[in-house]
């Protein structure tokens, strides 16, 4: 808010200047009566003028939109706020201030991608709480319930396991998979003995992908065709810590017989199945809940996203994340091998989408 003083003979007199001069979203502050030098009585009113029309009625409209949205929106919840309460007073009117702030960010959360059914599930035991009567308390309160929602798992090679990846063509399987080679053979506290075994037999291309990192890498690999040839893989390198499974090219229900082999062969071996759900964060909500119908029948053990650096806005993603409860193990950030993976974290998702939130 902007203060400003008027004055004139009489308060009613200078509280009409000021409306003239801002209109009635003015709020009175104080008024006195003062002796001037010339022997007059007048009377000073000072008045608060929201800043947006205090820019409006000085500088014109354009300075107003070069505000950032942020800024905009809180000074219209304050406005909403001191309108509602002077309503109120004068009409005895029942409508809440907390039914406006929760409208509020509300409809921010909406926009960013948040689902309203959440939204209201998160807001119905507000009414009536302090919380709901400042939109920013009610802000940090929904990136806390998110927060609490949203389920990381941790990095565990204490026993040695097959991880395969699973996902549509394109989502990054392979580019996570020569990460994470790199990462388990040579970029931790101990070196991992590593395997690739490669199952893409339809793609043109995509063993010699596989091939070309894992050989820059010197990391064992086998190319295999079906399932027999997948079962005598991992007969053959039983020894290893971690076999990193690529399905590029098949369909989900191909991947089934496959884990069932690991089910199989496993017997002997004793090594854990992981399934990893390979999923960019770019990508349309429907085409998320598409994907985790395709291959939710896997029985994944977590989603591996991919593609962060590829877009600001990740509340698709949030949003499908608190519908769906998978719990998160890598972030790949980028198409560089090794570097762009990291460990997957609660704190990076939400600090991102707090930028978002803040850019309004
Ligand atoms: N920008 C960006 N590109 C990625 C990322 N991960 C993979 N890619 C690219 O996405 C494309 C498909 O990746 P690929 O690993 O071949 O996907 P796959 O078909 O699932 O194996 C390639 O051009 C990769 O370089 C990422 O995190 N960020
Ligand atoms: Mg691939």
């Amino acid at each position: 808010m902007i203060h400003e003083t008027f004055v004139a003979s009489d308060p009613k007199s200078a509280y009409t200047q000021a409306v003239e001069k801002y209109g009635n979203r003015i709020e009175l502050v104080s008024a006195r009566q003062l002796q001037y030098e010339d022997g007059e009585l007048r009377c000073e009113i000072e008045v608060a003028i929201p800043k947006t029309v205090y820019m409006q009625m000085t500088m014109g409209t354009d300075t107003v939109c070069a505000m950032d949205e942020e800024a905009l929106l809180m000074e219209e919840i304050t406005l909403l706020k001191s309108q509602l309460s002077q309503m109120k007073e004068t009409l005895q009117s029942d409508i809440s201030e907390n039914d406006v702030v929760i409208s509020e960010v509300k409809s921010l959360f909406k926009r960013k991608g948040i689902a309203e059914s959440w939204l209201d599930e998160m807001m119905n035991t507000l009414a009536g709480s302090p919380i709901a009567e400042d939109s920013k308390l009610l802000v940090s309160y929904l990136l806390g319930e998110i927060d609490e929602a949203l389920k990381e798992r941790p990095e565990d090679l204490s026993t040695p396991k097959v991880m395969m990846f699973v996902g549509p063509t394109g989502t990054g399987k392979t580019t996570t998979i020569a990460k994470l080679a790199a990462r388990y053979a040579y970029l931790m506290e101990r070196p991992y003995s590593v395997a690739l075994i490669n199952l893409d037999s339809y793609k043109v291309g995509a063993i010699e992908q596989l091939e070309h990192y894992a050989d820059i890498m010197q990391i064992d690999h086998v190319a295999v065709e079906n399932v027999n040839g997948f079962q005598e893989a991992l007969e053959a390198l039983d020894s290893y810590d971690v076999i990193l499974v690529d399905t590029a090219g098949m369909s989900p229900y191909d991947m089934q017989k496959l884990i069932h082999t690991v089910g199989y062969v496993n017997s002997d071996l004793l090594k854990d199945l992981e399934v990893n759900l390979v999923l960019p964060a770019t990508i349309k909500y429907e085409d998320m809940e598409d994907i985790y119908t395709n291959f939710s029948f896997l029985n994944l053990d977590s989603v591996i996203i991919t593609k962060f650096d590829e877009t600001k806005h990740l509340g698709t993603l949030l949003n499908f994340m608190l519908a769906y409860d998978l719990p998160m193990s890598y972030f790949s950030i980028g198409q560089e091998v090794p570097d762009d993976l990291r460990i997957a974290s609660k704190e990076y998702l939400l600090e991102r989408f707090i930028g978002d939130i803040d850019a309004g």
